[in-house]
């Protein structure tokens, strides 16, 4: 979508690091890190929030988690870690192209806010 933060970033088109790149995905750090450990995983696709997800999705969705995990290894995340996705207004969603956040690296709270 050409008016979309995150298609642009997956495109390469904003220079951000990728801290993980394959054909379905990239990871990059967030811009405003609440941890130690702060990335985000995105599809290429867009995809506006997980409740456009369908069926087809399936596999893609499986591979993010299979990243993320990956990710948390190689950031020494041994302690745990948090997967968060933001879906909507009231899920505190802000740019709408489909994201994980990993977060890590600290004692994360519960309830979050
Ligand atoms: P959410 O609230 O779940 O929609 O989170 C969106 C996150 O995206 C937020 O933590 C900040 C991050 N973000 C927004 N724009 C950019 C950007 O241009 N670069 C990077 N690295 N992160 C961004």
């Amino acid at each position: 979508m050409s008016d979309c933060i995150f298609c642009k970033i997956a495109a390469g088109e904003m220079g951000t690091e990728f801290i993980y790149e394959d054909d379905q995905v990239v990871a990059f750090r967030d811009i405003n890190p609440v941890a130690p450990v702060h990335i985000l995983v995105i599809p290429k696709k867009h995809i506006p929030s997980a409740n456009e997800l369908t069926e087809a999705d399936n596999q893609l969705i499986g591979h993010i988690f299979q990243v993320i995990k990956k990710l948390a290894q190689k950031e020494n995340l041994n302690q745990g870690y948090r997967i968060v996705n933001n879906c909507g207004r009231e899920g505190g969603q802000t740019v709408h192209h489909l994201h994980f956040h990993l977060l890590g690296g600290r004692n994360l709270q519960w309830p979050p806010g």
